[in-house]
């Protein structure tokens, strides 16, 4: 479909290189933008697919120093792991690069100057958070606190994740530092601000009155509610040792905020990728498309384009196609609470199954409102419609092909109604999938997919040529060439969507992949023309794999509900008289056997130095009698003596127990005589 532009800048958000990506930033981000990417290619437009690592900021020193590794050794390994799984799910980014790059460092450098010699920040000296005890100033995830909008008690110093608010750290309610815990207090600092207030009236009338329409309702409502709100001076430089220096004399120790210089890392690996870089970035015939996630969308929108307005040379983005969240299993996807499928795990379990997972959350892509990724619509996505509709069609196409043909696409005889009607609603295909695509409406563009494959399918179950073969075999011939004429084109617009089942598709068919349009034509197939051999396209995915999933789930909210069990509270105080009446001594286990007719009970022979004694004890759950024998233990000796269960227990062993009820022995850092006193 022909458009008034002649390229295309197409942008991915830049993860922050602090996690491995799962499938939210999948869903959300870069499958959409690689769909609609492989679309443009595959009618020769150009375009440039942009990408990489976002490296600076606070949510890299936080992660560094909870890994206990330097902020540059976590983006090293972080970004190397993310550009894997991107390229192992075929995201096909012309660059993937990183804003820790030299070319990035000196972009966001001189952007920032430009800005600068212009006058068009504003220099304040004002007072912020300082942590006393970090002896640092507090800025963005540094920093939480009560979201004056909406009331979340963890909303960032920079925004509220809940409502999406952009904030300054002085907005929050009960700020605490998130270093130390503590109470900060106000220290003065200079810092530069760009005055969004001044860029009111300009944004509302570029979006508020330009892109009413044609940007998605959930990115425009957003934008719109906040400019009615009201813009303020937002600080573009921060206090911290981590990211791009300030470039300009009396800014030591600052750096660009981040969410300043992450945006214009965009162009730094445009830059990276082609001398050509400022054709599509500055000619106002390049189209730039930034493709982001819901929480972004103030930074793509209102921030970032009022950084390019003030500079001036930059095209502005013709879209911002931001996507809602997906959740897992109905919880909210988390990297701290290991709530995710990780995208290099997936593959490590599911091999080649690639394409199904990229089927699954464009089927189900939180478009217009957050959606739910669950393991039981993974496996029914794949057995009902990748395998039952299109694997199956592609099969019976190609199988039967062969059989009668030996592999020659036959030739296509005279038309009846019903062959002229599904020619018809080929031809048009493209079209239709290509308006939803141009449309950033992902689901409904696979959905049309899926039509053409259920199309197939249908008409080959409705004119059933494995039986009219014994009896018309000129009219099967006509049949298999609109049947394989289907499958060409399947090849074709399928291939944004699942790249690598469609190459499969098209060496089956022996027919490289064509031109978009071409895709609707009734003669991709010439007469003669001899197809490869079949192969499966699709495997079966049975209970067992999904289930195993489910179970890992499970786990994870199990380890996080013990690793979040509240500790027990102390017991009153006692006297140091009343702890040194109790005789706790080191022993040795020498003999341990299950107590008949119970699950938890072992009875123990204790070596206690000064007799052997039998204590029953009950940690038959976590401990096999075999492997305790020979372990020192802590035991109290002079506790009365007790029946359980017919036996006598002389004594009690000290046992720590883990969130999750777990036992373990309190056992002396080496080895003690028996009989050692504790005390
Ligand atoms: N790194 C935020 C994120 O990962 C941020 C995007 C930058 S795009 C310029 O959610
Ligand atoms: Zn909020």
């Amino acid at each position: 479909m022909a458009e008034n532009y002649k390229r295309y800048t197409v942008t991915a958000a830049l993860p922050y290189a602090n996690g491995p990506v799962h499938i939210g930033h999948l869903a959300g981000v870069y499958l959409p933008a690689d769909i609609y990417v492989r679309y443009l290619r595959s009618q020769g437009r150009d375009v440039k697919f942009i990408c990489g690592s976002d490296e600076h900021g606070v949510p890299i020193t936080i992660r560094a120093k909870k890994e206990g590794i330097t902020p540059q050794q976590a983006v090293d390994k972080y970004h190397e792991l993310i550009k894997k799984s991107f390229e192992d799910f075929n995201v096909s980014f012309d660059i993937y690069s990183r804003t820790s790059s030299q070319t990035h460092h000196e972009t966001a450098s001189d952007f920032f100057l430009k800005l600068y010699n212009d006058g068009k920040f504003i220099e304040q000296t004002t007072q912020q958070y300082y942590d006393e005890k970090a002896q640092q100033f507090l800025a963005d995830r540094y920093i939480v606190g009560t979201c004056p909008k909406c009331g979340n008690e963890n909303a960032y110093g920079d925004q509220c994740e809940s409502c999406g608010t952009s904030l300054n750290a002085t907005d929050l309610i009960n700020p605490k530092s998130t270093l130390s815990g503590a109470v900060p207090v106000m220290r003065e600092t200079k810092h530069w601000y760009l005055p969004l207030n001044e860029y009111e009236p300009w944004l509302r009338e570029w979006i508020v009155e330009g892109h009413k329409g044609d940007w998605k309702p959930n990115v425009y409502g957003q934008c719109k509610s906040w400019i009615d709100q009201g813009l303020q001076p937002r600080a573009v430089t921060r206090d911290l040792d981590w990211g791009v220096p300030v470039p300009v004399a009396g800014a030591e120790g600052k750096v660009l905020y981040v969410w300043f210089d992450a945006p214009i890392g965009y162009i730094s690996a445009t830059k990276d990728l082609t001398p050509d870089w400022e054709t599509y970035w500055k000619d106002p015939e390049s189209k730039l498309v930034h493709f982001i996630g819901k929480d972004n969308i103030v930074f793509h929108c209102i921030i970032f384009p009022s950084m390019l307005k003030a500079h001036g040379d930059y095209v502005l983005p013709d879209n911002v196609p931001a996507n809602e969240f997906l959740n897992l299993e109905g919880d909210k996807i988390s990297t701290s609470r290991n709530w995710a499928v990780w995208l290099h795990e997936y593959l490590e379990e599911f091999p080649g199954k690639g394409d199904v997972l990229r089927y699954t959350l464009c089927a189900n892509a939180p478009e217009s409102k957050d959606n739910d990724f669950t393991w039981k619509d993974y496996q029914a996505r794949n057995n009902n419609e990748l395998l039952a509709i299109l694997g199956n069609f592609i099969n019976r196409a190609v199988v039967l092909t062969q059989k009668y043909y030996n592999g020659e696409v036959p030739v296509r005889g005279e038309l009846q109604d019903y062959d002229k009607e599904v020619l018809g609603v080929l031809e048009g295909m493209p079209v239709v999938i290509a308006t939803y695509i141009e449309r950033y409406r992902f689901r409904d563009a696979l959905s049309e997919l899926m039509n053409l494959a259920r199309l197939g399918n249908k008409y080959l179950a409705d004119t059933e040529p494995w039986k009219l073969i014994k009896t018309d075999e000129e009219r099967v011939k006509t049949i298999m060439n609109i049947a394989l004429q289907i499958s060409a084109s399947l090849s074709i617009l399928m291939e944004p969507f699942l790249p690598t089942s469609a190459r499969k598709l098209s060496n089956m068919l022996n027919q490289p992949l064509g031109d978009w349009m071409a895709a609707g034509s009734a003669d991709l197939l010439a007469t003669g023309h001899v197809i490869g051999t079949p192969e499966l396209m699709f495997e079966k995915i049975e209970d067992a794999a999904v289930e195993a999933q489910v179970q890992k789930l499970l786990d994870t909210k199990k380890a996080n509900e013990a690793a979040n069990a509240v500790v027990e509270p102390a017991k009153e105080n006692i006297s140091f008289e009343d702890f040194s009446k109790m005789d706790i001594r080191i022993g040795t286990i020498i003999e341990a056997d299950k107590v008949a007719k119970t699950k938890k009970l072992l009875k123990l022979k204790i070596d206690t130095g000064i007799d052997q004694r039998t204590v029953v004890s009950g940690i038959a759950e976590f401990f096999n009698p075999e492997e305790i024998i020979g372990q020192q233990v802590s035991i109290l000796v002079n506790l009365a003596p007790r029946e359980i269960k017919g036996i006598t227990s002389q004594g009690m062993i000290l046992m720590a127990e883990n969130a999750d009820g777990s036992l373990a022995f309190v056992q002396p850092s080496k080895e003690v005589k028996n009989g050692g006193t504790v005390s």
